[in-house]
């Protein structure tokens, strides 16, 4: 046999006997608070609660949507890139000197308007990549993954970026 005494704002005192598995319980008032009165108190406690809680779940389920559109956004900037950027090759320029384009992949579509072979190197923040040779009159890709910052594109074949084969692409 157990005995269990609880007190509650110190107006009402419980006594609890269990008797295996049965229980009495001797709820006492020892204040001029009526125990309908407790009750009462404790039910409005308890409807707060009920109110209270779907409130929390509104307002954590905000915070959900704006993590699912910032997610959203996220992957869209990094599916981004993918831009083209032309590069016309001479003796000895290239044209455009100066590209930009957005991180990510970047493909560079070369045309050799010369007359003598040339090809593209990409080169900077550990990156360095070059095109296929390709003949005058003839043209190439080179699909570059470039992160944020600043290379340099030249022709690498003997001393044309010397003569004027180079430029710089500005990735943002
Ligand atoms: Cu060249």
């Amino acid at each position: 046999m157990t005995a269990q005494r609880r007190s509650e704002d110190r107006r009402v005192t419980e006594l609890t006997f269990a008797f295996g598995p049965k229980r009495a319980t001797i709820v006492a008032t020892n204040s001029s608070v009526p125990e309908e009165a407790t009750v009462h108190r404790r039910h409005l406690a308890l409807i707060l609660c009920l109110v209270a809680l779907p409130l929390v779940f509104v307002a954590c389920g905000g915070d959900d949507d704006e993590e699912t559109t910032a997610a959203t956004e996220t992957s869209t900037t990094a599916s981004g890139g993918g831009e083209t950027i032309d590069i016309s090759e001479t003796e000895y320029a290239l044209d455009p000197s100066e590209a930009s384009a957005a991180a990510g992949e970047v493909t560079f579509a070369i045309i050799n308007d010369g007359a003598i072979p040339h090809n593209l190197e990409i080169e900077g923040d550990g990156v360095e990549e070059v095109s296929e040779t390709v003949e005058g009159g003839a043209s190439t890709d080179l699909t570059v993954d470039l992160a944020a910052g600043t290379y340099r594109m030249y022709c690498n074949i003997a001393d044309h970026a010397e003569q004027g084969m180079e430029g710089e692409v500005t990735v943002e």
